[in-house]
Order: C-alpha cells, then structure tokens, then sequence
C-alpha cells in the first residue's frame, strides 16, 4: 500500500513539473541518456567555441589548475582537492553564526544552530537537515565564491557554454539513528543522481571538519558515464541501493570525500551520489551549483520569500505548555 501511494505521489510530481516546469521536463525525460547529453555538448561547442570567460589574476584559488581540473572532471566526474582560503572560510563561518536555518527545510521552522536539539524535543524525532535560505543575494562570500573566476571558467569550460550559477545550498546534516521527522530528506543519504540540465557541475565545500563519524560525501567515480540500462530507465527514483550499484561499479570507484573545514571538490551530480548519514557529530555542507539553462523560476533556488519565513517561537511553545499544566493541576 504505501509503495503504491509513494508511486503515485511521484507521479504527482513528474506531472506537476510537466506543467509547471516544461523546459526542465525535457531535461527530466531526456537527460538521464548519456548519448543525448554528449549531442548536446557538441551541440554547445559548435556554438560557443572558445567563448569562456578569461581568467584574470584575481581567483582566489591560486593553485588550482583549470585544465587539469576539466579533464579530471570529464574523466572521473569528480576533481577533489580545493581548498577555501582562511579568510573566506572565517566570512562564512561569521556569516552561519549570524543567520538562522530552518529545519528540515521548512521554511516556517527556523532555529539557531544551538537551538536545533530543543525543536527535535518538542517534535519527538530528531530532523536530519536544517538548510540556510536567501543565501545567494545575503552572502557576500557564497556570491565571491561564485563570481571567481576560476570557479566560471571551470563551470564555463566543463558545461560548454558561459555557465549560469543557479544558487547555492547550503545546510547541516546531524546524526539520527532511524527515521527523523523530516524523512523526505534523508533521500540524499542514499546514493542518486542529480538531473539538473543537460551539462551541469557543482562546486562543494565542507565548512566543518568532517571525517568518516560526521557524514562525509560519497560518489562513485565514473558513474557519469557509465549506467545500467535500468537505473536509466527508472523514471519514478534516481534512488538506488548500495548493493545494485556494486553489481556495476568497482570498488575502486566508491569514493569517501574526508577533509578538514574549507575542503572542497567539484562534481558532475549525473554521478551516484550521496551524503552519509553523521554517526556523530554534524557536518556543515555548501554546494554552488552551474548549469547550462536556468529553470527556475527564481534567480537563484535558494530564494525564499522573506516574508513567509518564520522562526519557530520557542518562548509561546513554552508558555502554552505551563498553561496545560497549570490547567491540569486545577
Ligand atoms: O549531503 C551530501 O553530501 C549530498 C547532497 C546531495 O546529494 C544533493 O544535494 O543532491
């Protein structure tokens, strides 16, 4: 019974973005065979040969080697190994510790990071995620980040054509142990893919340390590539267990991204993927995201109607809580 109202709620969805979304539909129904995604990149170089932004002198990845990171991305579907500078890092850090993030990314629950353990008290179960919205217009480092112009040329030179920055997330994971009250979003603790157009990539940082006990990202290298006829074909999930893909893929290819606060790595979100579930302690993740065309409706997915965002009022919960009380002590 409830695989069939699962089925039927994601029908809801495909439906919904055909209407809603018909460009992105296409990408939906299109998308997921690498042959036709291949077209579309010699479609793109035919039109947009060598016309990428040039790099100036102001990157603030200094080391990082454009070229190599393209052919790596191409190749792998993922480059690991880029580094946020101190002082971007520290921008960012002042800029999570000034903000609120809603938990399970309902927009009419925000908390502060310190508050998060008191709202899973009062909802019983614990939420997995709490995301930061608006982030894109009131971040000056996320904007920095995605206006560098390394960043542009890489996203630029691997999409095929000037890359359109779309948003960004950016969001803590914390430890659960079975279902959490936002279930819906422990989807991304189980490998998937992204379809986010036809060429896309995705620059991630870790803005905690995060090392095998705090939820560290895993992809599997060259899954981009290569996929099996029925992942392909599975139009109701982008799901897939653990045990199906090791009948694919080879054991070398499971990757498990570790890295101290500021690690970053770009990928191809078309690769399996996931987040693990933290065993202990949370991991603060951002992920700027590029892609060919922009099918949002907004600027940037991360947008929030400020108006509509609430806080969770923990000082009314607590109050109406003492009343019951004091009403059932007569
Ligand atoms: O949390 C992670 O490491 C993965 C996030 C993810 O899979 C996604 O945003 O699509």
């Amino acid at each position: 019974m409830k695989v069939y109202s699962e089925a039927w709620r994601k029908l809801f969805y495909i439906l919904s973005a055909a209407i809603g979304k018909p460009q992105w539909f296409i990408v939906f129904l299109l998308g997921r065979f690498r042959l036709i995604r291949s077209f579309y990149l010699l479609l793109l170089s035919f039109c947009f040969h060598q016309k990428f932004e040039r790099v100036d002198s102001h990157s603030i990845f200094k080391n990082l080697d454009v070229s190599r990171v393209v052919t790596d991305l191409r190749e792998h579907g993922i480059f690991a190994g880029i580094f946020l500078p101190e002082t971007v890092l520290r921008d960012l850090h002042q800029y999570v510790d000034s903000q609120y993030c809603f938990a399970g990314g309902r927009t009419n629950l925000g908390v502060r990071f310190s508050n998060k353990n008191e709202l899973d008290k009062i909802y019983g179960k614990p939420f997995y995620v709490a995301r930061f919205f608006n982030i894109s217009a009131n971040c000056p480092a996320i904007l920095k980040l995605a206006n560098d112009p390394k960043v542009r040329e890489i996203a630029s030179k691997y999409i095929g054509k000037p890359a359109i920055y779309t948003g960004s997330s950016m969001f803590w994971t914390y430890p659960i142990r079975n279902k959490s009250y936002d279930s819906d979003q422990q989807k991304f603790s189980q490998y998937h893919y992204d379809l986010d157009d036809f060429s896309g990539v995705r620059f991630c940082f870790y803005l905690s340390d995060v090392d095998f006990d705090s939820g560290p990202h895993v992809c599997i290298r060259g899954s981009h590539r290569k996929r099996s006829l029925l992942h392909t074909l599975n139009f109701l999930s982008r799901v897939q267990l653990e045990s199906e893909l090791r009948k694919v893929y080879q054991d070398d290819q499971f990757m498990t991204l570790k890295g101290q606060a500021g690690f970053g790595f770009i990928e191809d979100t078309f690769c399996f993927h996931k987040g693990e579930v933290p065993a202990k302690r949370p991991r603060l993740f951002l992920q700027l995201h590029f892609t060919a065309n922009n099918y949002n409706r907004t600027e940037y997915h991360d947008y929030r109607d400020p108006d509509k965002l609430e806080l969770f009022d923990f000082s009314s919960h607590h109050a109406s809580l003492a009343a019951v009380a004091s009403e059932a002590r007569g």
